[in-house]
């Protein structure tokens, strides 16, 4: 049975233009610094980012941990977003790998602003942690994939200066507020110190993540990524795909954002109290409360039409839109859930 799989964008299978370059690339034991496809790779994510350098890595989770590890000391401090991914679905690696603590603040929508994180930071005190990194994620995941506003950018990146804090961002999604915004992903990363970005999500890349940022910084996170076995030997195999990802891969975003807002639309309609104007990527985040339908319920009603889509709290529900969904996958999934929600 063929499922339509609005689980995640991670599900996104690599292009036919994607397994040609791997089977033709050139590879070298990048440990030693010799695989000339992930050089190529990591030069133009750094480019394109805007930063000095970037690095190949497995995830982006592990994007994440290293700069938080290279950003931070132990006992420190980290102020993120409390639903953010870094906090919520990264195994406590905060705590576990880089011994910091975090400071959560809820954004409105998820999004942080300059006076939430202000009031967070900690003052010079010889009993409190000193607050050291600035966690943001852009796109917001369990936010239903909100971008950050570049003024809202600006202003959290003035603070981080004038308090001398770092900033990461977790751009998972970059390409998708990119888009959204109508920007290159430079005018965002622009207000960031660093920023990990995925290449296995809507670009459809197999496997893969970029951390970007300065020279300093990447070599740091070069030896973390060592120490924690992400140093990958004939990695070009795979950077192959993450090349073809960035140069071609981008633009086709606005597909999935399309379908993401038809969905939305036809949900609105279903008198659940969804607004589809909270829907700005290729996310859909939908509480269930008011209908009072538990969200296994939906997910399995729907599953037994041939639906994948996430749970993501008892009355929560994740679907997301990616290459491969077409116009009628997005028509049938409305008709699908109509009917569930009435019935
Ligand atoms: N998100 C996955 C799950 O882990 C929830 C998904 O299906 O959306 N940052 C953000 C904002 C993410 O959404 C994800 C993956 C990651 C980091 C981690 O990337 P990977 O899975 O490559 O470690």
């Amino acid at each position: 049975m063929r499922y339509i799989d609005l689980r995640s964008d991670t599900v996104t299978m690599p292009t036919p233009q994607m397994r040609e370059a791997m089977y033709r690339a050139e590879v070298g034991d990048d440990v030693y610094g010799e695989d000339p496809t992930v050089k190529e790779l990591e030069e133009l994510g750094a480019h394109m980012a805007g930063k000095e350098a970037s690095l190949f890595v497995t995830s982006g989770t592990m994007g994440n941990q290293l700069a938080i590890l290279a950003h931070t000391q132990r006992g420190d401090e980290l102020i993120c977003e409390s639903d953010s991914h870094i906090f919520f679905y990264e195994v406590g690696g905060i705590a576990a790998l880089s011994g910091v603590q975090a400071k959560t603040i809820s954004g409105t929508n998820g999004i942080l602003t300059s006076a939430l994180i202000s009031a967070a930071i900690r003052p010079q005190d010889i009993h409190q942690p000193a607050t050291s990194l600035i966690c943001l994620e852009n796109t917001h995941n369990r936010a239903g994939g909100v971008s950050y506003p570049i003024d809202v950018l600006d202003s959290i990146y003035t603070l981080s200066r004038n308090n001398n804090i770092q900033i990461h961002t977790d751009g998972a999604r970059i390409f998708n507020a990119a888009i959204r915004n109508k920007v290159s992903i430079d005018k965002l990363t622009c207000y960031t110190d660093s920023v990990m970005f995925c290449l296995s999500k809507g670009l459809c890349a197999p496997v893969g993540s970029l951390l970007a940022g300065t020279q300093e910084f990447i070599d740091k996170c070069r030896r973390y990524r060592k120490m924690l076995g992400g140093g990958m030997r004939q990695a070009g195999i795979i950077a192959a795909a993450g090349i073809v990802a960035l140069s071609s891969m981008v633009e086709r975003l606005t597909e999935d954002h399309d379908n993401a807002g038809m969905l939305a639309n036809a949900i609105a309609n279903m008198n659940i109290g969804f607004d589809a104007n909270t829907v700005e990527t290729n996310i859909l985040v939908i509480d269930t409360t008011s209908i009072g339908i538990p969200a296994a319920q939906i997910t399995a009603r729907l599953a037994e039409q041939g639906i994948k889509i996430s749970q993501f709290g008892d009355y929560k529900i994740r679907m997301v839109t990616h290459h491969g969904i077409t116009g009628s996958d997005i028509n049938y999934t409305a008709k699908v859930l109509a009917s569930t929600v009435k019935g």
